[in-house]
């Protein structure tokens, strides 16, 4: 759905909106499972978006209608409980860290929705956190600041959903930048935009449309496994604090004590950081070989070394290895299904599309969707004008 259709939503069922706003999902391009690790990240938000229609009902009572889920939900505010709809929690569980936080919030009605597949590794989730924590913020001129915003948004995943995910998603929904792409270091949360200029290509998502059952038990295990290389490591060399300060020479030694699960673990996140540092440079300057192979030296690293992707990723990977028109693909996300990020030249894109697709089909029976996006801005407001045709800028 569109901003106009939400906002056309909100008034059949709220009456006026005092409010719209647009979240946006986001891609990875590099740096895949290091930001629990205090590492770097290389994301872009995109054109992709929730919308949110919101207005003050004068009351403690929240009323959310989920376009995505065509259910409402109501919530009193000095009594908040999980949900038994999953999609409520994230919502929920927002509101609860701005309370937490200290700000005052007021009932209010919204109704949010928008173009982002859910599901597909887009980043929907931290869309909605994001974005329904700017929009009360706006909506009663509480004054959080954006960063601010982003860890309530991290935090209402961790706490009341219970993914222990990392900032990235958050930060990128609420910081993008149209037409850039933005290393952050997750650590001292630093960040720069970089422009994404990448020439004769272009970015394009294929949503293996799977999601395994296994994904948010085996991100929390990774991120235990993490946890545990960390502690067998900084034994050995105090000065570690995080995956971030580990070389490999330090690791090759404690293979016997680290396991090999471990240690591959660990090797894959030290490899990881040091590939979206090499990849910032290699955009910058216009090296797009390059950074295509450092694309595929991260998926072989999640497949074989990280192990979160799954048969249908690879195949999708595997698909693109012998096409010189593809500079480069990859898993994105948290893996076990989602979508695959292919840079692939423009003149390509149509047979690209129309072969893997067809390849897919045949071997698992399932219809890929496929996504060519753009670099857009963070959370904004969006003007209460009729054409609402137009977001990202
Ligand atoms: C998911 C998480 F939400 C992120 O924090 C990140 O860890 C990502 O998986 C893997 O890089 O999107």
């Amino acid at each position: 759905m569109e901003a106009f259709e939400i906002r056309q939503l909100f008034k059949d069922i709220y009456g006026q909106p005092e409010l719209l706003v647009r979240a946006p999902g986001r891609i990875n391009l590099i740096g895949e499972h290091t930001d629990y690790n205090s590492g770097y990240v290389f994301p872009a938000a995109i054109n992709k978006e929730t919308y949110f229609a919101v207005a003050k009902n004068e009351s403690r009572t929240c009323s959310i209608y989920s376009a995505y889920f065509k259910e409402t939900v109501s919530f009193d505010l000095d009594n908040l409980q999980a949900s038994d709809k999953s999609w409520a929690n994230y919502i929920i569980g927002a509101i609860d860290q701005v309370q937490k936080k200290g700000y005052q919030v007021q009932g209010f009605n919204c109704v949010f929705g928008g173009n982002i597949p859910i599901g597909a590794g887009l980043s929907s989730s931290a869309s909605v956190e994001c974005g329904l924590i700017f929009s009360v913020n706006e909506l009663f001129v509480l004054g959080i600041d954006p960063v601010e915003i982003v860890k309530m948004g991290q935090k209402a995943e961790n706490e009341f959903v219970g993914v222990q995910c990392g900032i990235m998603d958050q930060f990128i929904s609420v910081m993008g930048k149209k037409d850039h792409a933005l290393r952050l270091d997750c650590r001292s949360l630093e960040y720069d935009h970089f422009p994404l200029k990448l020439g004769d290509y272009c970015i394009v998502l294929c949503n293996s449309n799977v999601s395994h059952s296994l994904a948010t038990s085996a991100y929390n295990t990774r991120k235990e496994e993490c946890i545990r290389g960390v502690q067998i490591i900084k034994a050995h060399y105090p000065e570690v604090d995080t995956l971030r300060d580990v070389k490999l020479p330090m690791l090759r030694h404690l293979l016997p004590e680290l396991g090999e699960d471990v240690y591959n673990r660990c090797k894959f996140i030290v490899e990881e950081n040091e590939r979206v540092l090499q990849s910032c440079g290699q955009l910058q300057k216009g090296d797009i070989t390059g950074f295509g192979k450092n694309l595929y030296a991260s998926h072989y690293g999640l497949s074989l070394e990280y192990k979160v992707s799954c048969l249908e990723l690879d195949f999708l990977i595997g698909f693109t290895i012998d096409k010189p028109q593809v500079a480069g693909a990859r898993m994105m996300g948290g893996g076990f299904g989602g979508c695959t990020i292919n840079i692939v030249e423009k003149s390509y894109k149509e047979e690209f599309i129309q072969t893997i697709s067809e390849a897919y089909r045949k071997r698992f029976d399932i219809s890929p969707e496929i996504y060519e996006v753009e670099p857009a801005a963070g959370c904004s407001k969006l003007s209460m004008a009729a054409n609402l045709s137009t977001t990202g800028s």
